[in-house]
């Protein structure tokens, strides 16, 4: 049997599954609020064209606006300055957007502290535990912050220190960009990095240093909790918007068993 006649076979059995990992986009979508003097993004709307009615009596139709980071969503290289030479959205192989994910669970830990960042020691952790990062992985965080996800003010968690939420630290954003074989890093909170990343050194790593390495962020995943720590396929898939920095996607997972 083909490996893809097998896994068709596992799809219509039931012994392979397939995960939604999407955030729903609406106008009720959380969205990133960087401190000032930066520019924010706008969130999501949606604009009714027709709907059975006289401008379109037999169909229903909207248009919408929203930022290219807005809901879950892809980083393309070239969000960064330090890899603005490198692929705009609708250039990123789509080999690189399907491969196998690891699962890292922080979520006890950024449960009891909201500005938990993985560290080295951790994804080595992992790896002691699970094996080797296959090639090409893309790094799933689960953090737990999907459960705020429906409650924009829980989701950002700000106070008068700014935004708490998880991330990863700077020398664990820099090895897994510059020596780990991971191809993107996804997680559950609004952006890849932590909410008090703007004051790290360098500021927001994670996206200066992936971004940097030509990899991929993936941002406000759902159903984490529901994937093995390995063994797991990630499918994401951006718009292919020309010169684009990035996409409201579609996330799914297969998983087996
Ligand atoms: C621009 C500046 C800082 C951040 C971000 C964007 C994101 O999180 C994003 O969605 O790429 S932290
Ligand atoms: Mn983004």
């Amino acid at each position: 049997m083909t490996v893809l006649a097998s896994l068709v076979e596992g799809l219509a059995s039931g012994r392979v599954r397939v995960v939604d990992l999407t955030q729903p986009l609406s106008g009720q979508t959380p969205i990133l609020q960087l401190p000032p003097p930066f520019a924010n993004t706008p969130g999501w709307t949606t604009h009714e064209i027709s709907r059975y009615d006289e401008r379109g009596p037999a169909w229903y139709w909207n248009w919408f606006e929203g930022g290219e980071h807005v809901g879950t969503h892809f980083d393309s290289p070239n969000h960064w300055v330090t890899g603005k030479d490198l692929e705009d959205v609708a250039s990123v192989p789509p080999a690189r957007l399907v491969g196998p994910a690891v699962v890292i669970d922080k979520s006890a830990e950024a449960g009891a502290d909201p500005d938990y960042l993985l560290r080295i020691e951790d994804v080595r952790a992992f790896e002691a535990e699970h094996g080797p990062l296959p090639a090409g992985c893309w790094l799933l965080y689960r953090t737990g912050w999907d459960a705020r996800a429906h409650d924009a003010a829980a989701f950002l968690n700000a106070n008068e220190t700014g935004p708490h939420s998880p991330g990863i630290a700077p020398d664990c954003a820099r090895w897994l960009a510059e020596e780990s074989p991971v191809v993107g890093i996804g997680v559950e909170t609004v952006g890849t990095d932590a909410g008090a990343a703007h004051s790290f050194e360098p500021a927001f790593p994670c996206h200066s240093f992936m971004l940097g390495a030509g990899k991929y962020g993936l941002t406000q995943l759902a159903n984490l909790a529901t994937l093995p720590p390995t063994g797991a396929v990630l499918v994401v898939l951006p718009l292919k918007l020309v010169n684009g920095s990035g996409s409201p996607c579609r996330a799914i997972a297969l998983v087996e068993g």
